[in-house]
């Protein structure tokens, strides 16, 4: 465990909370996650962005000589984001063959540098002049990236090549880019304020600052059917009052302005992406944490405008919201930006990634009917994919797992803050924390202190929203707030909390029309969903509830022995044959429900689905 936190506030930051470091993921729920990254991802996503000419462009690019480019124009960005997981997973634990993929792609990047700095092979390749159509090209975007991975080899094991490699780059856009330049993709303005935590160069945060307040301005050339909202550059960030456009663009722009907010002191910037975060929450959110409901573009739909078989879901926002909201709750403490990480990371990022680590959803739908199209490779009737032309998600899981645990626990002035609960130990200081927890199946979480000071501290731990009557060594502790205990500890106290995770049922607003008389199971933080697999005999399309009483099931056969279903009373309806004819009929006839006998309901957790086969699914199932 050490102090090597994604986004680490510079000392003089304005924060309410600083990362506590990383924490040690250990067996339990996330534990097995990170195994299998490690021992499946991190290999496969080497061997795929090979095939798909990743190392090669670089090569091409070393040589000098020019070459077919392959891939799209961001392919570099995978190289780094797989670099940047190698980095965190050496991190954690060191191990040759690690250290050997990463020294050798490190080394094949530092080669494809072009003296003065630059790096992007597509422009280097096909000779396009740099910087001439910044609205498409992802160069900036790409040197995020590469800023990112060159911080986690750095902060992870002091592995400076990258590092070296990136400061050229950041120097290099310092002194020559132009003027008032802006990527269409943002992901640069994140990257730059690490890079300046990380080296305290401050004219890297005086450009990724720069970068924040000229957004919105309408600088960017429009391109296609696309306005300027699609980029994030219709409206200036400190007046926008909601997220707009492509979703991961959006949570990575968000993301950096925040970085920038507080490493400047800037109250009314922070205040103002505080206010697009809630408007985002409270309309613009699937009940996953999913993000985007537009496949055009790529973007946010309208407020409430969240239609579960169209969701796009991407699961590079659902990435790209976690890494906003950690930083929203270092930015101001407060508990809701860690329950929107936890709903997020359990169901919108792990949704994207196959229980055995090899395979990978792009789009993550909602719902899926008999009979869908599975035309677009994303779409997730298709099932999971082995990999994607565009394949911007996959790494960017892989990076996630492998730095799951600085996401943890915060310290301030007052003591330590656990805000995500696994299975592991957290160091912040001269305080080890052991916790003990088969969360999120069981509800009991224990806290052991082993080192402690000799002086009194608090221990501050996160009850999430959806956690009515949970209790701490047996007092009520109230949702969506902390429990905190002060004392001096002596090594050995414990806390047990229990957030008492049972099966419930959760309804939409109204406005949120398209589940409107339907119910979605969740338990804990986990959302469920029916799978047509659980349901042989009837359409997963045509079922109900048919009581609100919901409870635990037993294992089933193909997934985790651990994976609690919920069981409830269901129906299906009859699809008559006049319904098949055209599916409408006149209002005015009171509705009839004609049902087959009873079914029994199975729900199990929405990020396990299509792991026994892709087909029919839903999140929300009509009341009656
Ligand atoms: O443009 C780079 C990446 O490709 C985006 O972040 C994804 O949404 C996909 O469009
Ligand atoms: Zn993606």
């Amino acid at each position: 465990m050490s102090d090597d936190s994604v986004a680490r506030p510079r000392p003089e930051a304005a924060v309410a909370l600083r990362p506590a470091g990383r924490g040690r993921i250990e067996g339990g729920f996330w534990g097995a996650r990170q195994r299998v990254n490690r021992e499946v991802t991190i290999p496969l996503g080497g061997e795929r962005v090979r095939e798909s000419g990743g190392f090669a462009n670089l090569e091409l690019a070393a040589r000098g000589a020019g070459g077919e480019h392959r891939g799209k124009v961001f392919a570099d960005s995978d190289v780094y984001k797989w670099l940047e997981a190698v980095a965190w997973e050496r991190g954690r634990a060191e191990s040759d063959d690690l250290a050997r993929l990463y020294k050798e792609a490190a080394d094949l990047v530092a080669a494809a540098q072009d003296p003065d700095g630059y790096l992007h092979t597509y422009t280097q390749l096909t000779g396009r002049e740099r910087y001439s159509d910044l609205a498409s090209s992802h160069e900036l975007y790409c040197a995020g990236h590469l800023m990112q991975a060159a911080v986690a080899g750095s902060r992870a094991v002091g592995d400076d090549t990258l590092l070296r490699v990136a400061t050229r780059f950041a120097d290099h856009l310092v002194k020559d880019l132009p003027a008032d330049t802006l990527d269409g993709h943002p992901e640069i303005e994140t990257a730059l304020a690490e890079l300046y935590r990380e080296t305290g160069a401050r004219p890297y945060l005086d450009l990724a600052a720069r970068m924040v307040a000229i957004r919105g301005r309408e600088l960017l050339p429009l391109k296609g059917h696309h306005g300027p909202g699609i980029r994030q550059d219709r409206v200036p960030l400190r007046e926008a009052v909601t997220v707009e456009g492509h979703a991961v663009r959006a949570m990575y722009l968000a993301a950096g302005a925040t970085d920038v907010a507080v490493e400047t002191a800037d109250g009314d910037l922070l205040a103002a992406l505080g206010r697009q975060w809630r408007d985002m929450v409270a309309a613009k959110t699937y009940l996953t944490g999913g993000l985007g409901s537009v496949w055009y573009g790529e973007q946010f739909g309208g407020p409430h405008e969240l239609a579960p078989e169209t969701a796009y879901c991407e699961t590079c926002a659902a990435v790209g919201s976690v890494q906003w909201s950690w930083r929203m709750l270092i930015a101001t403490g407060e508990p809701a930006f860690a329950d929107l990480m936890e709903r997020t990371l359990y169901n919108a990022v792990l949704p994207g990634i196959s229980l055995g680590g090899d395979r990978f959803f792009y789009v993550n739908a909602l719902r899926v009917r008999a009979g869908a199209n599975p035309d677009d490779r994303r779409a997730a009737a298709r099932g999971r994919q082995d990999w994607y032309g565009t394949a911007c998600c996959p790494p960017n899981v892989m990076r996630l797992l492998s730095s799951l645990g600085h996401y943890l626990a915060t310290r301030d002035g007052e003591g330590i803050q656990l805000h995500l609960y696994a299975n592991g130990a957290v160091r912040a200081g001269d305080v080890l924390l052991e916790v003990e927890t088969d969360y999120p199946w069981d509800g009991r979480v224990e806290i052991v202190v082993r080192e402690t000071p000799d002086r009194p501290w608090t221990l501050a731990l996160r009850i999430p929203g959806w956690a009515d009557g949970a209790g701490a060594d047996g007092q009520s502790a109230g949702p969506g707030g902390y429990h905190r205990v002060r004392r001096t500890w002596r090594s050995g106290d414990r806390v047990s909390l229990d957030l008492a995770v049972r099966p419930r049922l959760t309804a939409a607003v109204p406005r949120l029309d398209v589940a409107r008389g339907q119910a979605a199971v969740e338990r804990g933080p986990l959302v469920y969903c029916l799978e047509q697999v659980d349901h042989p005999g009837v359409i997963v399309d045509d079922l109900c509830l048919a009581s609100p009483d919901l409870s635990d099931g037993a294992p089933l056969t193909g997934l985790p022995a651990e994976v609690v279903p919920v069981i409830a009373r269901g129906r299906a309806h009859v699809h008559r044959e006049e319904d098949g004819g055209f599916p409408y009929r006149t209002a005015a006839t009171p509705l009839e429900s004609a049902h087959e006998g009873p079914v029994d309901l199975t729900f199990v957790p929405y990020y396990a689905w299509a792991n026994r086969g892709a087909g029919p699914m839903t999140i929300w199932t009509p009341m009656h």
